[in-house]
């Protein structure tokens, strides 16, 4: 019996060496080490599982701009439709149709901002002082809509058609995970991420 018990502990010791091993490869350092968060959402429509922000609140540090962000006008749509970004990036808005587009929101955590119209091919920027949800709208075409996402960190992904996201590289602590969706709400949830660790939380949304 103590001989199987300490099987037990020196296959899992293994076990947990190659975990560590293969969650830090060598020449990258991690002072705290980091974790993966993987998860599905499930919602009363599945139409509305695509396209939710699963995000971590806060994580301490200052996180840089989201590199090349930008949403497309095309075929009368904004793509993406929701854009996750961290706070202070600049987002670029190209009109690729061959008529005219329009970007503005009514949302105050970007200024209310109108950008004007403009035509194909054409850019014009926007950067995103404050964290929260601003929704995008053209006065061309008004059953355009999209969504620009503001975060304090990187930390964030956009589930797909099926609901499920993964969140990487997250720095070992303790959070509160949060989920966003334009019509439906979910319950936050306290974590704790650990080195090497996956974890699995899932998001029931409701009205
Ligand atoms: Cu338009």
């Amino acid at each position: 019996m103590l001989k199987t018990s300490k099987m037990v502990l020196f296959y899992s010791t293994i076990a947990m060496v190659a975990v560590f091993a293969l969650s830090n490869p060598i020449g990258v350092c991690y002072a705290q080490g980091v974790g993966t968060i993987t998860g599905a959402v499930t919602v009363p429509l599945p139409k509305y599982k695509k396209d939710c922000v699963v995000y971590i609140e806060n994580v301490p540090g200052n996180w840089p701009p989201t590199k090349g962000a930008c949403i497309d006008q095309k075929g009368l749509v904004f793509i993406p439709h929701v854009l996750p970004i961290v706070v202070n990036t600049t987002v670029e808005f190209l009109n690729s149709d061959n008529v005219l587009h329009n970007v503005f929101t009514p949302d105050k955590i970007a200024d209310k901002f109108n950008l004007g119209t403009w035509p194909q091919g054409e850019i014009r920027t926007y950067t995103f002082k404050q964290t929260g949800v601003a929704i995008l709208l053209c006065k061309v075409h008004t059953e355009m809509e999209g969504y620009a996402v503001v975060l304090q960190n990187p930390f964030f992904s956009v589930t797909d058609e099926n609901g499920n996201y993964t969140i990487k590289d997250v720095p070992a602590g303790s959070y509160t995970l949060k989920v966003w969706n334009k019509k439906y709400g979910g319950k936050p949830q306290q974590i704790e991420v650990k080195n090497g660790q996956a974890l699995q939380l899932n998001f029931e949304l409701k009205k």
